[in-house]
């Protein structure tokens, strides 16, 4: 594709935003750069690149793609999720306060709690479905609320706009981690929020070969900041996993709705079922938060977690499984089912998992790209031994 994407649809944009063919060779798909420094034409002058930890060619056209899919002013790919979640982080400094989703992803509770807090940073936990703990919670020296919606793996749905609204009438920034619903699904720059974050790991990769993280910003403020985070403490995602994830985008809106058609079928299965004690689908006519993920999101996902009432019925269903396969993850073409309790959340602590409904019977369930019929015979055949 010629000239800017900017104003095209968004399988467009995914196939093409970033990513002109190579100048020199008219290659269609950007080459990995593999290299980890430039030549400079003479001291004091080079082509734009100096470094590979400051910038490299296939990690821009991928941030390039990411900013415009969540249409924000610029994208940051780091190593991980986890090491774009760690930038977020720099934005705040010893003696703020932090407002973060009571349910969120085990790393990165384990992150704030067992890291952070040791630089003095401080931290409320708080069921963020109900936008008036959100407030609640709010102290002078809040400076940023980090929102998880839906939530992993209890899919609590935040309303993100409002918390937007909270948080910038305090002062303070608002992040959101958008895995759950890639931003085929959410985009949550649109509705206020100021940082979008991403394991890049999961759908945006989709194929389950790269881990990955990336950031979008709303504004230049912050945008320059991370691209400082990135030179300063180089956590960079290399040029092989950027074009991965690049790779892998290319056929996202594709795949999230062969997930979430998948998904919707799987959960109405599980939830007719007589050995599933309950099933946590926003989707789903009984979620709590069904009206607000429809009204902010234009799908449901692919993640479903239901419980089958204890731990030894999860295992054996969890080992009776063929072709579901039981791995931490998700996200991927293939099904990937898990038991949080002993896996992403092993280190939420028990009394705290007991509080959110993390029972040891609870299963999270990435719906995959196979032929539903063959998940739900593997579920069926599974189920019948719990
Ligand atoms: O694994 P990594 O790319 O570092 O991403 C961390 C992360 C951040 N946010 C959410 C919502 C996540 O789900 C994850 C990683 N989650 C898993 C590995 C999992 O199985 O839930």
């Amino acid at each position: 594709m010629k000239g800017d994407s900017k104003n095209l649809g968004f399988s467009t944009r995914a196939v093409h935003a970033g990513q002109p063919p190579d100048p020199t060779t008219g290659s269609v798909s950007v080459p990995i750069y593999q290299t980890s420094t430039y030549a400079m034409d003479e001291l004091g002058k080079h082509k734009g690149f100096e470094y590979a930890r400051v910038q490299n060619p296939t990690r821009s056209a991928l941030e390039a793609n990411v900013a415009s899919l969540e249409g924000g002013v610029s994208g940051h790919a780091f190593s991980s999720g986890m090491a774009a979640i760690s930038a977020i982080l720099t934005l705040v400094k010893a003696g703020d306060h932090v407002i973060a989703s009571h349910n969120v992803y085990g790393g990165t509770y384990r992150f704030f709690t067992q890291i952070l807090e040791r630089y003095n940073l401080s931290f409320s936990w708080v069921d963020t479905t109900d936008v008036a703990n959100i407030e609640a919670a709010m102290t002078d020296s809040t400076r940023l609320v980090f929102l998880e919606t839906p939530t992993n793996p209890m899919m609590g749905v935040s309303d993100i706009a409002a918390a937007a609204e909270l948080a910038h009438a305090h002062d303070a920034l608002l992040a959101v981690d958008n895995t759950f619903m890639s931003p085929y699904f959410q985009r949550p720059l649109a509705l206020g929020a100021d940082i979008v974050m991403h394991s890049a790991t999961k759908f945006l990769n989709g194929h389950s070969d790269a881990l990955g993280g990336l950031l979008v910003t709303a504004r230049e403020k912050e945008a320059e900041w991370f691209a400082f985070v990135q030179k300063s403490a180089g956590a960079v995602l290399g040029p092989f996993d950027s074009f991965l994830i690049l790779r892998g985008i290319k056929t996202l809106a594709v795949r999230m709705e062969r997930h979430e058609a998948s998904g919707r079928k799987v959960a109405e299965f599980l939830n007719a079922h007589d050995k599933v004690v309950r099933v946590l689908y926003p989707g789903l006519p009984d979620h709590p938060g069904r009206e607000l993920q429809q009204r902010q999101a234009t799908g449901f996902g692919a993640l479903i977690s239901f419980d089958l009432g204890s731990h030894a019925g999860a295992k054996t269903f969890l080992d009776r499984l063929r072709v579901l396969t039981l791995a931490e993850s998700l996200g991927g073409v293939e099904t990937l089912i898990s038991q949080p309790a002993t896996m992403t959340h092993a280190s939420v602590p028990a009394d705290r998992r007991a509080e959110l409904g993390i029972t040891d019977g609870l299963v999270r369930v990435s719906v995959g790209l196979e032929d539903v019929d063959d998940l739900i015979a593997d579920l069926t055949q599974a189920l019948d031994a719990v």
